[in-house]
C-alpha cells in the first residue's frame, strides 16, 4: 500500500454541537480544534501525500469526520449512506470531491435502507472487514460487499457491541501489525495478525493511522507510542483532544487513497 492523496476537510464552529457519547468530556473548543487540524495537515504532508484541504461546513457539526462519508479503495469509491441522520446529508457534499479523482464507473453507492459509515470499514490489503454497529446496518453491509465483489476484493463483517465505529477499537498499521483495544482484544476475526495489545486506558490511543511507513499517533498515549516504535516505525504524534470531546481521532479526520 501506498497513499498519494489525502482529503481533510476543516471543523467548522458548529463541531462543538457534534454527536459525542461522552459530553462529560465537554464541548470542543473551536479555536483549538482548527490549531489541531493545521497540525494534523502538517504531519500528513510530512508523509508525502498530496493533502486536499476542504472548507468547513457550518450545517453539518460533524463534517470534519470526512472518513464516514466515503470508503476509497484502489479499485474505486463508495460513497455511503451515513446512518446518523444529522450527518446523511454529507455525502451529497464528499461526492463531488470524490468525483474529482475517479471517473463514473468508479463511483459506487450505498442506498436506503443501507446505512455505513466509513469509520466502520478498515482496509487490510485488499479485504476489508466490516463492523456492524448502530450506524452500519445488515443491508449497508450486503450492498458494500457487493461492490467490493465486483471489483474483485472482498470483505467480512465483524459485529460490534461497545464502541461507535470498528476504528475506534481496532487498526491496521500494515506489516500483519494490528492495534486491538478492548472488545478486539480476543476476537477470532484478528487472530492471524501480530496484535499490539493497548491498555484500557489508553483505548482511544488505538486509533492510529499508517501513511506510508510512517504512523500518526495521538498525543497523550505513552504506551501506545512506543509499542508502535518498537515494531520500527517512524512515528509523528498529533493532539487530537478536542476531537475526542466528540468521539472522533485520527482516522476519522481523513480519506487516504
Ligand atoms: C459521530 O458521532 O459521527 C462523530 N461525532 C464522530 C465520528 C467519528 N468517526 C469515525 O470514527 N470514523
Amino acid at each position: 500500500t501506498k497513499f498519494s492523496h489525502v482529503i481533510i476537510r476543516r471543523p467548522g464552529k458548529s463541531l462543538s454541537n457534534g454527536i459525542t457519547s461522552a459530553p462529560e468530556l465537554g464541548q470542543p473548543i473551536y479555536e483549538r480544534a482548527i490549531e489541531e487540524h493545521y497540525d494534523y495537515e502538517h504531519a500528513l504532508e510530512l508523509c508525502g501525500v498530496d493533502v486536499t484541504v476542504l472548507p468547513a461546513l457550518e450545517e453539518y457539526p460533524d463534517s470534519c469526520f470526512v472518513e464516514d462519508p466515503a470508503v476509497i479503495t484502489r479499485c474505486g469509491a463508495i460513497i455511503t449512506n451515513p446512518g446518523a441522520d444529522s450527518r446523511n446529508g454529507e455525502k451529497n457534499e464528499i461526492e463531488p470531491v470524490v468525483r474529482r479523482f475517479f471517473d463514473d464507473e468508479h463511483v459506487k453507492h450505498i442506498v436506503s435502507p443501507g446505512t455505513l459509515d466509513g469509520g466502520d470499514v478498515m482496509m487490510v490489503g485488499d479485504h476489508f472487514y466490516v463492523g456492524r454497529s448502530a450506524r452500519t446496518n445488515e443491508e449497508g453491509i450486503r450492498q458494500f460487499f457487493e461492490i467490493l465483489e465486483g471489483w474483485g476484493l472482498e470483505g467480512s463483517e465483524v459485529p460490534l457491541e461497545e464502541v461507535l465505529h470498528l476504528k475506534t477499537g481496532v487498526n491496521y498499521i500494515e506489516d500483519n501489525n494490528m492495534l486491538v483495544s478492548g472488545e478486539f482484544i480476543e476476537k477470532e476475526d484478528f487472530a492471524q495478525y501480530n496484535k499490539i495489545v493497548v491498555p484500557e486506558e489508553e483505548a482511544y490511543g488505538a486509533n492510529c493511522i499508517w501513511v506510508n511507513g510512517t504512523v500518526i499517533v495521538a498525543e497523550g498515549y505513552p504506551t501506545v507510542l512506543k509499542a508502535v516504535q518498537d515494531l520500527g516505525y517512524k512515528t509523528l504524534v498529533v493532539d487530537t483532544s478536542e476531537y475526542r470531546k466528540v468521539d472522533g481521532g485520527l482516522s476519522c479526520l481523513s480519506l487516504r487513497f
